[in-house]
């Protein structure tokens, strides 16, 4: 009996790799995740910034609740089972009118994570839509392998290389329009990108990318986990700490050493290095 998604929307997950959209909190709330952001970047300037966002629930407070957040969880617990950890986190912040865009590409294929059977939840803290450059998913594509990236490095391109799949059915693509402080989730293996901010609002949103039911395990770097619910660990595992406030130094460090490791991971045999 799932906890809070019906018995169709989690088949609907499994056909489609995704699921848009999921009421989460109030647009009030959102809005006041969004400012507190805000005002985080504006004080710690040197840890949150275009080439500093990953992983940021490991140093602030209030984006380890987003990360713990019930409705988030049980949504979670609904799609891959009672037992489950967090690799990491990204803000995907799009500033107004900007060129920046993320290309069709498949999470799997970098993180060095196996099975395939973890989930992203994507949180909305200002409206996600056509015009600020929501993200889009081809629907079922989940199923096939992991397909050819190309390593573009493009400027514009938000992802790590600029990995891009180049043969995209787009007419089937599906738009998952979010109001703030509603979620989409997505597969690991379900093929996505979004379009530039064309508005003069940034469009903000926060991945938790992504929860790992037991027996999950990273081949490609150190077993870094922040354990969520019910049992993952394994004896070679290493436990991260929650924050116990913004930015203290045990905080900061734990960041540093997750940041460190996701970026020998995601560059492993890259002929190029960007600074995030
Ligand atoms: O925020 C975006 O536009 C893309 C995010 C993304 O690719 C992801 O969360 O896996």
């Amino acid at each position: 009996m799932p906890k809070i998604l019906t018995q169709q929307q989690v088949e609907q997950y499994r056909q489609q790799g995704f699921l848009s959209p999921i009421d989460v909190m109030s647009e009030e709330e959102a809005s006041r995740y969004a400012q507190q952001l805000q005002a985080a970047e504006v004080e710690y300037p040197q840890e949150l910034n275009a080439e500093n966002r990953n992983n940021p629930h490991l140093a602030f407070g209030f984006l380890d609740q987003l990360a713990h957040h019930p409705v988030i969880l049980d949504a979670v617990e609904d799609l891959i089972g009672p037992d489950f950890a967090l690799w990491g986190s990204v803000l995907f912040i799009k500033e107004p009118e900007t060129r920046h865009y993320v290309s069709w590409h498949q999470d799997a294929t970098y993180v060095g994570i196996s099975p395939h059977d973890y989930v992203t939840p994507w949180l909305a803290l200002t409206p996600s839509d056509r015009e600020t450059g929501c993200m889009s998913m081809i629907p079922g594509s989940h199923r096939d392998d992991i397909q050819p990236h190309l390593e573009t490095f493009h400027d514009d391109n938000i992802l790590t290389r600029g990995q891009a799949i180049q043969e995209v059915d787009e007419s089937v693509a599906v738009d998952l329009i979010l109001r703030p402080g509603q979620m989409s989730l997505h597969h690991c293996r379900v093929i996505h990108g979004s379009q530039p901010n064309r508005s003069k609002q940034r469009r903000v949103g926060f991945a938790l990318q992504g929860y790992v039911p037991a027996g999950g395990r990273q081949y490609l770097g150190a077993n870094y986990w922040l354990p969520i619910r019910g049992n993952f660990m394994q004896a070679d595992f290493i436990e991260l700490e929650r924050p116990a406030s913004d930015m203290d130094p045990q905080a900061l460090g734990e960041r540093r050493k997750a940041n460190q490791n996701w970026a020998d991971i995601l560059y492993q045999g890259a002929g190029r290095k960007r600074a995030y």
